[in-house]
């Protein structure tokens, strides 16, 4: 006879709301050398789960959001964009040509100027554990 036993290995990702002003660029820096990167959101849980840690009390803050060619929209820690997205009604706009970072902006995406200074979210990885 032989047990089989089935495991499930949940990943626990953690954000961190940062209020101080820095560019896209700055807090990218900050956020890997304190955390892991720049938020990532892959879905509605994530997308819920940052706007919790937001707690309503700024409307613009940066993610890891960037554009690295022309429309070809990327996360700061390698990650492809998935298919969920929250982009604001007719963002990404490119605005004035100078828009090719991402921001929360009323709990929604924006793409705007990379070097505006806002507050912003890192992520951090944490082990993950069997359950
Ligand atoms: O109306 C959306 C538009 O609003 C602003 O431009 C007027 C934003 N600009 C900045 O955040 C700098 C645009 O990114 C946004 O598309
Ligand atoms: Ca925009």
């Amino acid at each position: 006879d032989f047990l089989l036993l089935l495991s499930f290995f949940v990943l626990h990702q953690q954000y961190h709301f940062i209020n101080k002003s820095l560019t896209w660029y700055e807090a990218q820096s900050f956020c890997r050398l304190k955390y892991t990167d720049l938020a990532t959101i892959n879905d509605m849980d994530d997308e819920n789960q940052l706007i919790n840690t937001l707690g309503g009390n700024v409307t613009s803050s940066w993610i890891g959001l960037y554009d690295g060619q022309i429309n070809r929209w990327l996360w700061s820690d390698g990650s492809g964009i998935a298919s969920f997205t929250q982009w604001s009604p007719g963002e990404p706009n490119n605005a004035g040509g100078i828009e090719s970072c991402g921001e929360m902006y009323d709990s929604l995406w924006n793409d705007a100027p990379c070097g505006f200074v806002m507050a912003y979210v890192c992520y951090e990885s944490e082990r993950g554990s069997f359950k």
